[in-house]
């Protein structure tokens, strides 16, 4: 395709770049960070998105549990967590989490997400025991649960290695592991947002036995706070060695700093420009990581709608209103959406609706094109 007129030499550069699909450097991802052209990161986004997606736009139907928001942590901009016997602070029991699942027998649901909050006193073995019950009574359904942040914990309390411990998971029943607690992994930057969690190497690390163990995963950023490009684009480039080594990731989704109710509110939020921004760089640049995701209860409906024409290819899913991480920060207060309103989301921003499992393949056959 033709470069659009007006570009910069900087513009075109890049723009020919892309045309002949060689990996942009940090250098490159900078420089679109650095851009005001909004529309020029739009149409070379798509490009790519284009590329591997076409006009398809997926999302699926799941729901969340959180088995606790008790929390040995304590990042600064984490609204959900409590410590133990504070106010708003829950722990389920392994029959109340069946009690949970027990209301989608039946309903078409074809993923669970479970993340919670890292707890004092929790092993591998009550873990492994939720995974069990769950697939006890929604046998389909794919367990994509626990961020590298709790798998660590979780695994020292149990005496595992990583390995043995999500080998234990696996066996109980774990699909994959959803992208949570990246966060940003620059030490400049950690060092002050969620400084004693399991650091950068500690996540990858997770992440890579994941993979080798024929776990795939996603993974995420915390954008929109105290960091800079330059940590941003860090941060990027380790997930794309990874990707270059292991090929693990189903899914990149990029999570916008909500500031209700945390320590960081002082900061304040970045513009939806910035937001569809970053979402046109992190497609450019993380080449080989399939699928980037416009979580919709973070970002919001009309946003996530806008991103499709920003590289992203995937809205999440229906959510059924199972989360608080979001609410709790000043996302929607009620996530949840009929797979008919993602539907018509997608079709009214152009593109083509597709159900998709976990492992993106299709639920069932596109509808009528955009
Ligand atoms: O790691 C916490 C983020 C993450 C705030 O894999 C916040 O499909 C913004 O990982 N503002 C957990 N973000 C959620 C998560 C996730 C979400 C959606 C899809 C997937 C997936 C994974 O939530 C945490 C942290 O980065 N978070 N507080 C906040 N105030
Ligand atoms: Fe705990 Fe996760 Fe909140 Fe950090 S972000 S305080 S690890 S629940």
């Amino acid at each position: 395709m033709k470069p659009p007129p007006n570009l910069t030499l900087e513009e075109k550069r890049l723009w020919d770049k892309v045309e002949a699909g060689q990996p942009l450097t940090e250098a490159d991802a900078l420089t679109l960070y650095e851009s005001s052209n909004l529309a020029f990161l739009g149409l070379l986004a798509s490009r790519v998105r284009e590329r591997l997606h076409g006009k398809v736009a997926y999302y699926n139907r799941n729901f969340h549990i959180e088995p606790t928001n008790i929390c040995i942590y304590e990042c600064a901009f984490c609204s959900f967590a409590r410590k133990p016997g504070e106010p708003g602070g829950w722990e389920y029991t392994p029959e109340e989490i069946e009690a949970l699942a027990q209301r989608y027998v039946g309903t078409g649901v074809t993923e669970v997400h479970i993340v919670g909050g890292v707890h004092p006193k929790r092993g591998i073995e009550y873990y492994a025991d939720i995974i069990r019950r769950i697939k006890r009574i929604l046998p389909q359904v794919h367990v994509k649960a626990f961020t590298a942040v709790e798998l660590k914990v979780m695994c020292a309390r149990s005496r595992l290695s990583y390995r043995e411990g999500l080998l234990a998971l696996k066996e109980a029943g774990l699909d994959s592991l959803p992208g949570g607690g990246a966060e940003i992994f620059h030490p400049e930057i950690r060092q002050q947002i969620c400084a004693t969690k399991a650091n950068a190497e500690e996540w990858l690390e997770i992440h890579r036995t994941a993979h080798l163990l024929g776990i795939p995963s996603n993974a995420t950023m915390l954008y929109g706070h105290i960091e800079r490009y330059f940590h941003r684009v860090h941060h990027l480039a380790l997930l794309r060695r990874l990707q270059e080594e292991t090929g693990g990731f189903l899914c990149f989704i990029p999570l916008k700093y909500r500031k209700e109710n945390n320590a960081l509110s002082h900061v304040g939020e970045v513009s939806i420009i910035e937001d569809l921004k970053n979402y046109a760089v992190c497609r450019l640049f993380l080449h080989n990581i399939p699928h980037l995701k416009a979580y919709w209860p973070m970002i919001g409906r009309a946003a996530a709608q806008l991103s499709l024409a920003f590289g992203v290819d995937d809205l999440d899913g229906t959510i059924d209103d199972t989360t608080r991480i979001y609410s709790m920060a000043g996302g929607e207060a009620h996530p949840a959406m009929t797979t008919a309103e993602l539907e018509a989301l997608i079709r009214g921003a152009g593109y083509i609706p597709q159900e998709r499992d976990s492992l993106y393949r299709p639920v069932k056959q596109p509808l009528a094109s955009a």
